[in-house]
């Protein structure tokens, strides 16, 4: 029985397709090679506003940016598993996730450390971080392309009760992300820690089944946490950051200059992210004000002794690089 043209050449863009997805780089028309990019972030948020208007753009040429928000692909803290099953080529990372599979990225988790986005930026760019990164590479086969500024993490809470210290959280039931690293940092907090997925925070917040969840001023307001909560209380107890990551398999396929080309988008966006971030987190206490919460200024030095306490006691710290630490604060 003689085949058709039009289904032998339908045969044929198969076959490739296949060759190209088992050589594992996602085939596209025009030789593009898909990005696809899973993330819990918003489609509004600084981090995503950046990367859709610079990386995509920046990559145009040699690939297509097809970012997935809101944890919509995969579910936050199984991206890194997806990129190395082949399933996904980018995500936008945590040291707490990235501690879960390799254990000494558990330092960035410990609250105090960082101490704003321009030490985030020199640190990701000391030669304290090859190692980590190596590591990342040849066992998780994901490159960090370039670091995203997350800001300020604060505690947001439901009650009215004012929180000076540590002290003053005890009993409160503080969301934390999922990992074991976050919910030590709640714990090291005061807090009573609960594990859950940014994407259920909203309403776990309006029915109380949570009493408050701590992230940067930015977040509070692109996910309209103001609506269900009453207080903020600055903290700052972590500056946070995330990693834009490839897949490593994805990276090595592209020639030296489309490589260079994707570090320089990486930068751009991450770049616009910050600087976006940074005007925000100025601007968002006002904002916090008019929109009826009160915010308190607590003891910050109560909760750096007592969360710094808490770390170096931990069973973390065991598993961070000798002097790693005192490299970190000498960094300015
Ligand atoms: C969160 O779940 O609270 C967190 O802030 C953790 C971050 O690492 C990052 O995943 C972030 O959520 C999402 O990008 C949503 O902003």
């Amino acid at each position: 029985m003689s085949i058709s043209t039009t289904r032998r050449h339908a045969m044929g863009l198969v076959a490739g397709a296949a060759a190209a997805v088992a050589a594992g780089v996602p085939a596209r028309a025009q030789g593009k090679v898909l990005l696809r990019l899973s993330a819990p972030a918003t489609a509004t948020d600084q981090r995503a506003l950046g990367l859709i208007d610079k990386f995509g753009p920046g990559v145009a040429s040699f690939a297509e940016f097809q970012p997935h928000w809101n944890a919509t692909l995969f579910k936050q803290g199984t991206e890194i598993e997806a990129i190395a099953r082949g399933n996904l080529e980018m995500s936008i990372a945590s040291a707490q996730e990235l501690a879960t599979l390799i254990p000494a990225w558990s330092i960035f988790t410990a609250g105090y450390l960082l101490r704003s986005a321009d030490h985030q930026l020199k640190v990701f760019a000391n030669p304290v971080m090859d190692d980590l990164k190596k590591q990342t590479e040849d066992k998780l086969g994901v490159k960090l392309l370039s670091v995203m500024y997350l800001g300020k993490r604060q505690i947001n809470l439901r009650g009215e009760k004012e929180v000076k210290t540590p002290a003053d959280l005890a009993g409160v039931k503080l969301r934390m992300p999922p990992s074991d690293a976050w919910q030590f940092l709640g714990k090291a907090l005061g807090a009573n820690p609960l594990p859950m997925a940014f994407t259920e925070l909203y309403t776990a917040l309006q029915s109380g089944a949570i009493d408050g969840q701590d992230n940067p001023l930015p977040t509070v307001r692109d996910s309209k946490f103001y609506e269900v909560t009453k207080q903020i209380v600055l903290t700052a107890h972590l500056v946070d950051w995330n990693f834009l990551t490839i897949s490593k398999k994805v990276w090595d396929k592209f020639t030296p200059d489309q490589q260079k080309q994707l570090l320089a988008a990486a930068d751009a966006a991450c770049k616009q992210a910050r600087d976006a971030q940074l005007k925000l987190e100025d601007e968002l206490v006002a904002f916090m004000k008019e929109k009826g919460l009160k915010v308190y200024e607590p003891d910050v030095n109560a909760f750096r002794t007592h969360v710094q306490k808490e770390y170096l006691a931990s069973k973390f710290a065991k598993d961070w690089p000798a002097g790693m630490v005192d490299k970190i604060n000498a960094i300015n």
